[in-house]
């Protein structure tokens, strides 16, 4: 038996009505007692759930002043943001497209220890200027808000979310890449079919855990995310490479991307402040956003660094600025 209090009256409950209680509301205190009771987060069944399905949702993992957080700094960016010049610049000879794909192709491979912008499509004009407002033109802000934005920072470290590390039994957890999707209102483009681990990958697999929190309620109808439950479980179907040095396209695929059959996937729709767990290898995508809301998330990846190897092969690599830090604290 544990004492709780809730506005103000003293209730008596079981233990198992108590872990209840904390579960469906993560920020509470309990008093009387006990001074403060750390619960799990996340309980042995959802850890189990996401071991069986490759994905896990924690509704409500973070309040609405957490959000409103990541949404206004992200919006701050935005406002001061430099425009990448392989996008601002007009092109009209073979030799300046050249110049233009290199820089385009640079300015991605060099963006794992950097704030950088990349865009919905066709939200230029010829002259490069935009065609719609700049905060609804960005397709999404990567790769290290999680070591330079303070904002960003203090959520991929909070404590909650080291605590959901801790229960999924990471032992030497290291942030790899973040970014801020948009999913813009009537243009955010779909997500196609894909396993991280495609994109991120280590030997042996299994070590990558993509940590996807809604800033805004994700539905059916703005894009949520999608997954084939139980995907990750028959390793991974294509990699992408980093081609040598100067070549155009600066990255390629090898092996196939098979056919989803449609039917396969679940949605998971979720209300903001809710986390989104995402095994490496678990098969998910997410739609065009034809609605008028758009669908803000915050994503960050965490690799299982102890007996792992990082693909030197992958576009991303940590840099002498920016080793990939730890997630505990
Ligand atoms: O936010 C989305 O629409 C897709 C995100 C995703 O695929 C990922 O984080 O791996």
């Amino acid at each position: 038996m544990a004492s709780v209090e809730c506005r103000g009256l003293l209730y008596f409950i079981s233990l198992d009505h108590l872990l209840c209680f904390l579960l469906s509301s993560p920020d509470q205190q309990v008093t009387g007692g006990f001074a403060r009771l750390n619960m799990a987060l996340v309980t042995d069944e959802q850890v189990q759930k996401f071991r069986e399905n490759g994905f896990l949702v924690l509704e409500r993992l973070f309040n609405e002043e957490e959000c409103k957080s990541m949404k206004e700094e992200i919006g701050r960016i935005i406002q001061e943001m430099d425009v990448p010049p392989h996008l601002r610049t007009e092109f009209s000879t073979q030799q300046e497209e050249q110049l233009r794909a290199q820089g385009s192709a640079d300015y991605f491979l060099t963006s794992g220890d950097k704030i950088r912008f990349f865009f919905e499509k066709g939200v230029f004009n010829d002259k490069g200027e935009f065609l719609l407002a700049k905060e609804k033109s960005v397709n999404k802000v990567g790769h290290a808000l999680h070591a330079y934005v303070p904002v960003f920072k203090s959520i991929t470290n909070s404590p909650k979310i080291q605590e959901v590390g801790r229960r999924l039994g990471l032992v030497k957890p290291v942030i790899v890449q973040s970014m801020y999707i948009f999913k813009q209102p009537n243009i955010g483009g779909e997500v196609t079919p894909h396993q991280d681990a495609t994109f991120l990958h280590t030997e042996p697999l299994g070590r990558i855990i993509g940590f996807w929190i809604a800033v805004e309620d994700a539905t059916e109808h703005n894009g949520c995310l999608w997954f084939i439950p139980g995907s990750h479980k028959a390793g991974i179907s294509r990699r992408m490479l980093r081609t040598p040095p100067g070549t155009i396209p600066c990255t390629e695929f090898i092996g196939e991307e098979p056919h989803f059959n449609e039917e396969l996937f679940v949605p998971a729709p979720v209300p903001k402040g809710s986390l989104v767990l995402i095994q490496g290898e678990v098969v998910h995508k997410s739609e065009l956003n034809t609605s008028s809301n758009s669908r803000h998330a915050y994503s960050f990846h965490v690799m299982e660094s102890e007996n792992t190897t990082w693909s030197s092969e992958n576009w991303l690599q940590p840099t002498a600025e920016l080793p990939f830090p730890s997630l505990y604290t």
